[in-house]
Order: C-alpha cells, then structure tokens, then sequence
C-alpha cells in the first residue's frame, strides 16, 4: 500500500518513524512543512525537514525533539566568541547538514533533491519532500506586531499570543515534484502535528488543499490535541486565541472538509459522538507515541483504516 504523510517536526517524525516500521520504507512519502525554514550565520536551516530525517535515520536527540543525539557545540561557542548571536543553538554535526544543504542550493540544486541526497547518505528508506521548493515563510501576528517563525518559537520561547498567520510565499509557491501525486496514495495521513504551524503552511501551497480535498484514497488525520492538552509546544494556545475549542473536536473541525477518519486519543472517547456529527468517521484509540513499539503500533491501526 502507498501511504502518504504530512507532517511538521516532531508529531509527524514521530508518526513517519511508525509508519516506516509498519510498512517498509518504499511505501512511504513524508511531504513536510517549510515554513519553519531560516537563515542563520549564511546557512541554510530547515528544522521540520530534519527533525523527520533525523528521527527515520534514528539519529535524533529524543528529549528535546530536534537536533541530533549527544552533540557538542564547540563552532557555537566560538561564534558566540567572534561576536555572533547564538540565540538558536546549532551544534557541530548539525551545522554540517546546514553546509551541505547552503552549498547545494547554492550551486541550484532544489531543495528537494539537497533532502533527498541528505535522507539517502543517513540512511533513510522512505521519500521525504519539502512541500515546495520554492520560497514558504511562516510569519506570526501577535500584539508585539509580525515576527519570524523563529523569532517567534525559539528567540521569544512562543510566549506571544498569536493573533494570526501569514505565509510569506504561498501565492507563488509551487508543490514540489512528487507532492500531488503522492496525495493520490492509496492512505493520505495528516500527522498530529501542530494545525496551524505545520499543517496549514503545507495546505497554503498552490494545489494541496485542493488535491487533498478531492483525493481518492482514504484520509485520516491524527489529533494533535489530547486531553485537551498538546503534547509539546503552542497548538493548545494558538486554538484557544484563534478562537477554536481547544480539543480533539476543535481540530476535527478545522479538518472535517478535508478526510474522512479522525483518530483521537482514548482520553477524549467522549468526543466521538460530536466528531462523528461532523460527518467524520471516529477511530479511538492511544495516540501518544512514546518508542517505536507505540509509534509501530499507531501506524499498524492507521494502514486498517484504509
Ligand atoms: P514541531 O514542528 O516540532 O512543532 O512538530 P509538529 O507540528 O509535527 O508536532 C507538534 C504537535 O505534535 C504538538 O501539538 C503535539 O501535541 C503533537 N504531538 C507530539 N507527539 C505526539 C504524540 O505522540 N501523539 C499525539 N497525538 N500528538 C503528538
Ligand atoms: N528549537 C528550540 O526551541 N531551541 C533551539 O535552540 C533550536 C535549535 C534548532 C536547531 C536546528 C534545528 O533543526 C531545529 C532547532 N530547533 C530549536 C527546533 C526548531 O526551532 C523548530 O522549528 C521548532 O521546534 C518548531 O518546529
Ligand atoms: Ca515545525
């Protein structure tokens, strides 16, 4: 079975790594966000894209969801030495993906073939894409004014209320090879990942939601929200001053035009009813991935449901 999945940073490396012990790598699309991107020193960084190849390379640092595992920060420290802000902590072996990627797309290669040359030297079985290879800003209103994703996540530790969402791009910006057709799969996942940072930036691509809204295959999205609570990060804030519910039915309305199955956590089992009212098909079920054994056994429920 061809299975395809959206996915932001770590909900959706979480679900990707259980989908590719499920599956087997051949199977498996991973379209990720690219709003998070930036700049920093002169280097290119694109953070959701490398929390999912770090995690399917089982490389990842597990604690703090991003980055690699047992860094040192040695050329951080000395960049703090010449003068340099370090606000966003790089460590040694990361800059080096951050130097193959800059060195890539500078000599014109896309941003999707620099991902996929960079999943094949870690070892990484299943497609991971960017969204677009063209440029996808995520910028964040709050009452401080408009601030960078980064700015805003890790510079001000997402402590600003969110007011609205703008994609810097997204007019202009082009699916990138291999998108829409993998949304024709036979089982298109929304990963729990975060709906308003990691899911709408993908959707805001010229063609996606359109191609995900009439897509053939089965649909399913995972709730992000559980207990009425996110695991990790802002998702409960941001559907609180957006002006959504702030649950697993919340999400589903935000959803509910574009899959046909919601899975939510057994915690909100009371849910299920106004879920389904939504016209939605209700799948119950732990959706708190903790080791692969959880993330495997996640996926295993999600390939029934198609
Ligand atoms: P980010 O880009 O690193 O912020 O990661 P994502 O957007 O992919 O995922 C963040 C969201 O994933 C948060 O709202 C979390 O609540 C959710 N999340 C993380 N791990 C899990 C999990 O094991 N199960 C569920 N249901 N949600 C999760
Ligand atoms: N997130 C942080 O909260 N603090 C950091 O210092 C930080 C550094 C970092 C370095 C490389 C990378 O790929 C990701 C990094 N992240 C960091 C995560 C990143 O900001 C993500 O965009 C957020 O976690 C939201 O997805
Ligand atoms: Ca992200």
């Amino acid at each position: 079975m061809n299975v395809t999945l959206l996915a932001g940073g770590v909900g959706g490396a979480r679900l990707a790594h259980g989908l590719d012990l499920a599956l087997g790598a051949p199977s498996l699309t991973v379209v990720v966000n690219v709003g998070d991107d930036t700049e920093l020193h002169g280097l290119a960084i694109s953070p959701d894209i490398d929390t999912v190849v770090y995690t399917l390379a089982g490389l990842n640092d597990e604690e703090r969801g991003w980055g690699l595992r047992g860094e040192s920060y040695a050329t951080l420290s000395a960049l703090r030495d010449l003068g340099e802000d370090t606000w966003f902590t790089l460590g040694d072996r990361d800059l080096a993906t951050h130097i193959v990627r800059t060195q890539r797309l500078h000599r014109g290669e896309p941003l999707s073939a620099v991902t996929a040359h960079l999943a094949r030297a870690m070892g990484v079985g299943p497609r991971v894409v960017p969204v677009t290879d063209d440029h996808l800003a995520t910028l964040v209103d709050t009452p401080s004014g408009r601030l960078g994703f980064q700015e805003y996540f890790v510079g001000r530790q997402h402590a600003d209320a969110v007011l609205g969402l703008h994609f810097e791009g997204a007019d202009a910006a082009r699916p990138a090879p291999g998108v829409l057709d993998a949304l024709a799969a036979e089982l298109v996942v929304l990963a729990p990942s975060n709906p308003f940072l990691s899911i709408e930036p993908l959707l805001a691509v010229h063609g996606v939601r359109e191609a995900l809204a009439t897509a053939s295959g089965r649909r399913v999205a995972v709730s992000p929200i559980v207990g009425g609570q996110a695991i990790k990060g802002p998702a409960a804030q941001i559907l609180e001053t957006l002006g959504h519910e702030v649950s697993a039915l919340g999400v589903a309305r935000i959803y509910a035009d574009l899959v046909d199955v919601m899975v939510i956590d057994e915690r909100d089992a009371g849910l299920a009813g106004p879920v389904a009212d939504l016209g939605l098909t209700v799948h119950v079920t732990d959706t708190v991935m903790g080791g692969p054994p959880g993330r495997e056994r996640l996926a295993r429920e999600l390939l029934a449901l198609a």
